[in-house]
Parts: structure tokens; sequence; C-alpha cells
């Protein structure tokens, strides 16, 4: 049985191991890519997005350029990782791009690929909720078309990861770049699977895991991802560098495929758009209920990815 999927992501280093991971389950039907400008500069994820999925030899998937803008943008030092990820060499074996490019804009290719899917589409959302939050605002017969969102984002009972002047920290990236989309999405009927902070922040990208792309290196895929989380290394002996990487993206992919990667306990949040928690999720009983992802099995995550991306 073939789950129905349309991948929104915003160009990162761990949506770009995502979309890697997507195309490796058989049992996903992909119906389409859009990509949200938010944490990465377009004109890299756009070209970046369409060689790993002629890499996959999966170039029959349309990808759509997200257009609309967030509130708060991402630093530009985390944007350009993706003009690295564009240049691997592994993606640049051909001097020719196959997968299409959609002439609609990212919500608007959203729209049309959820309004005539033939059944109900789970929806992975990588990156912030622009996309979306317009699909449910300019065209309401498509919430029915949604049979759940699987969302990276937000931070429960854990800090944030925004850590900029006048916030107080309390906020994860995806909801802080553009609140009021987020908050639009809370209010709607979608059910959401929420994968936040406090489950990712078990996975760390550590040395050993990275590494271990080396001794499969003869495999495309782990040529791509090895390379791709070779570049999020650094963080653990550079004081101030910031926080380090997690498999944010990864773990809310991996979750399509193996369903007890993590359990998953249901809370009610609301989402703060103004002020010094802006884009904050926050636990309240007057918040709607989400389902989040709680314990994660960490040995399980690694093991699952390193042998996925054996191909
Ligand atoms: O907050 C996590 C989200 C994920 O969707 N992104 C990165 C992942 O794609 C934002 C982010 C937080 N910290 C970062 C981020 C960092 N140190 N580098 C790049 N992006
Ligand atoms: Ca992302």
């Amino acid at each position: 049985m073939a789950l129905p999927v349309y991948f929104d992501h915003d160009g990162g280093l761990d949506d770009f191991l995502s979309l890697l991971l997507l195309l490796s389950y058989d049992h996903v039907d992909l119906l389409g890519i859009s990509i949200t400008p938010a944490d990465t500069l377009i004109e890299a994820a756009l070209p970046a997005t369409r060689k790993i999925l002629d890499l996959a030899g999966r170039s029959d998937v349309t990808v759509a350029a997200g257009t609309l803008e967030g509130l708060h943008p991402f630093p530009m030092a985390w944007r350009t990782e993706a003009c690295k990820v564009n240049d691997l060499p592994v993606l640049n074996q051909r001097d020719k791009l196959v997968a299409p490019v959609s002439d609609l804009p990212g919500h608007e290719f959203m729209a049309r690929t959820l309004l005539e899917a033939p059944e109900p589409v789970t929806i992975l959302e990588t990156g912030p909720l622009a996309n979306l939050a317009w699909v449910l605002d300019h065209h309401p017969g498509a919430e029915r078309n949604i049979r759940e969102i699987r969302f990276m984002g937000g931070a429960l009972d854990v800090p944030g990861n925004v850590q900029v002047e006048g916030h107080d920290g309390s906020a994860e990236w995806n909801l802080y770049w553009d609140p009021v989309s987020a908050q639009r999405v809370w209010d709607s009927g979608v059910e959401i699977r929420l994968f936040p902070l406090d489950a990712t922040d078990q996975l760390p990208v550590t040395s050993a895991f990275r590494q271990a792309f080396g001794r499969q290196y003869a495999y495309p895929f782990s040529q791509a991802a090895g390379g791709i989380w070779a570049m999020t290394s650094g963080w653990e002996i550079s004081p101030g560098m910031g926080l380090p990487y997690f498999c944010w993206d990864t773990l809310t992919t991996s979750s399509l495929a193996v369903s007890d990667v993590c359990t998953f306990r249901e809370v009610r949040c609301e989402v703060v758009t103004e002020g010094a928690s802006e884009g904050r999720t926050r636990p309240t009983e007057s918040g709607r209920v989400v389902n989040a992802a709680d314990r994660v099995d960490a040995e399980k995550f690694y093991a699952h990815a390193l042998e996925t991306l054996r191909r």
C-alpha cells in the first residue's frame, strides 16, 4: 500500500538529507516537492533538490520554488549551506538537470497537488508553515485531503534554538520564521504530528555517525549524505559557535518508515505570535492537541539512516 506524501522543505542540510531518506522508502508515493525559502537560498536549493531527484532516478517528481517570505530571516551563514550541497561532486556528475520545475510558486503548487490527489495526503514539513497556511486560507477544500502533517518544529518542555537579541530563547526556528502561519495551521483541523526539540535534542549528529558513511562510500546516496553530514561538523571543538547540529528533519522523515523510532504523547499547546517568546509552542490546557514525539530510540535512528542510505 503506497503512502501518498507531499514534501515541503526549506533547503537546510537536513532537509536534503531528508529527501535522500524519503526517496529510499519504497512504500512512499512522492507526489511533489515545494521549497520554502527560509533556512536556504532558493537559487541553490532548487537545483540541489532536482540533482538529488536525478541521482535517485526520480526525475519524474516536480519541484516548485516557494516565494512566500517569513517575518524573521534565518542567519545568512546557515542559508548559504545549500550552495555547498548544490556543488557536491556526487550531485554534479551530469551537466543536465532533468527533474521538472513547476511554473507555479510553491504555495500554489501545494494547493493544486493536494486538491488533485485521489486520496488524503501526508504532508512532510521540514521547514516553516507559510505554504500550508496559504493553502488553508485560499483553498479551504484542500484541508479534507490532508491525512496529517508531520512537522519538525517547536519546543515544548525544553529551551528553543532561537538566539537573537530581544528574544527569550523559547522558540524553535521553523516557528519563529513565520509564527502567524504556524498559528493558522494550529487553528485548523489538520492533524499535527509534531517533532519538537524535546525529541530531536536526543539525536545530535556525532562524528562517529558522520564518519560511518566513509565505510559505505561506494554507494552514491552515502557519498551524498556523508558529504552533507560532514558540513554539520565543527561545533564540538569550537566554543562560541553556537548549538550543535541535530537530526531534526531526518527524525521526522524516518518516522514515515520506522514507526517505533520514537514514542508520541498528546499535548495541548498554543503558538505565541508576539513578544519575547514569539514563535514559541507553549503547553497550555486551552491549546489545541498535537501528537508530539517524545522518547527517541537514538541507536535505532542512526542504524536506520546508515542502512537506508546504502544505495
Ligand atoms: O530548528 C531546526 C530546523 C530544522 O528544520 N532548522 C534546521 C533544520 O533544517 C533551523 C536551524 C536551527 N539551528 C540551525 C538551523 C543551525 N545551527 N544551522 C542551520 N539551521
Ligand atoms: Ca529544515
